[in-house]
């Protein structure tokens, strides 16, 4: 799958390199954190000095993940993110392919001259990395990393706390192999992991049946109170104002998953979510088929991704982003179904 001239001379970079910092995106999810920390646990077996410095904070329901309280939060401690970054050899991105998915740590990450790696599944990487592993296929970058793993011959420092990280993300980025997982690879990876002892059973009750009091109320809101229907275009959007979240006591991680709900419905096969965050409006897109999401999202929400899954963001006021959502939509689905036929 990956060319074995890049993954040698990844080898090589990594047995030269002793300081390694590795790099979530922003708001790191199960795939970014499962990553970040899967190749933690590895590159320690090898006896590297490792630390996760992520440019925000890591949603709750994944602080049961060994190695997590170890990772730096950029927000909350930028000085000692930067002597981490100064004292660095090599730095690993995970899950992300534009260093505007760092926020606040671009301009830093940029201005260093040391190796960069990037191991990512999204697709149209920009060239961010001195070696760059992009695999669009991959259904997450856990399965990536783990699959470069053991083509660099490193399985045998994979352990079970490597392993459940890995797993974690493998499942949160296919809503636990329901979708973006058709690829028989997906299943080898996941064997692989099994073989680990881990137990994955509790993996899920972890992830997914872990929810704060807070969340199902949002969550209880959003849908009972902010859901709306474009039904010539089988579309739902939802929408949550900071004063709605400061409502009801957000904490990060808190929306996660909301955008999937619409598309439970019969009918829907696209949804939207739009959440006013720090000044901005983040926004996430889902879709079945082949409706593009992340077209619809670079064209207007300055965002991509996959195509079933973006996300994007805006500077409009949140009734202006999402007035945006309800004219650009139908505009786009025509021209969909045009260029579908
Ligand atoms: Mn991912």
């Amino acid at each position: 799958m990956i060319d074995s001239f890049k993954t040698d001379e990844l080898k090589k970079l990594i047995e030269l390199s002793q300081n390694i910092v590795i790099v979530p995106h922003l708001n790191p999810d199960g795939d970014a954190m499962g990553s970040s920390l899967g190749l933690l646990h590895v590159l320690e077996g090898l006896k590297k000095q490792v630390q996760v410095v992520s440019p925000s904070a890591y949603p709750k329901f994944l602080s049961w993940m060994k190695g997590s309280g170890g990772a730096i939060n950029y927000e909350e401690e930028k000085s000692k993110a930067e002597e981490t970054f100064r004292k660095a050899d090599l730095l690993i991105f995970v899950d992300f392919n534009s260093l505007k998915r760092v926020g606040e740590m671009q301009e830093l990450i940029a201005s260093l001259s040391i190796k960069k790696v990037m191991i990512d599944h999204h697709p149209y990487p920009e060239n961010i990395a001195d070696i760059m592993i992009s695999v669009p296929e991959s259904s997450s970058t856990c399965e990536l990393a783990y699959h470069v793993i053991n083509q660099l011959g490193w399985n045998e420092y994979v352990s079970a706390d490597a392993a459940e990280c890995f797993y974690t993300g493998i499942m949160t980025d296919t809503g636990s192999l329901s979708y973006n997982s058709s690829n028989p690879e997906t299943y080898r990876m996941v064997a692989g992991l099994l073989e680990k002892d881990i137990d994955k059973d509790k993996i899920h009750q972890l992830v997914f049946h872990s929810n704060s009091f807070s969340r199902m109320k949002l969550l209880g809101h959003v849908l009972g109170q902010k859901m709306i229907l474009m039904e010539d275009q089988g579309a739902a959007y939802m929408c949550l104002s900071a004063e709605e979240l400061t409502e009801f006591g957000f904490q990060p991680g808190d929306t996660e998953g909301f955008v999937n709900y619409p598309l439970g419905i019969e009918g829907i096969n696209i949804s939207a979510f739009f959440m006013e965050k720090d000044g901005i409006i983040k926004c996430s897109f889902r879709s079945r088929g082949d409706f593009p999401v992340n077209k619809f999202s670079e064209m207007n929400f300055s965002g991509g991704g996959h195509r079933n899954a973006a996300g994007g963001m805006s500077e409009l006021p949140l009734v202006e982003a999402v007035q945006k959502y309800k004219n650009e939509l139908p505009k786009f689905y025509q021209k969909y179904l045009k260029d579908a036929l």
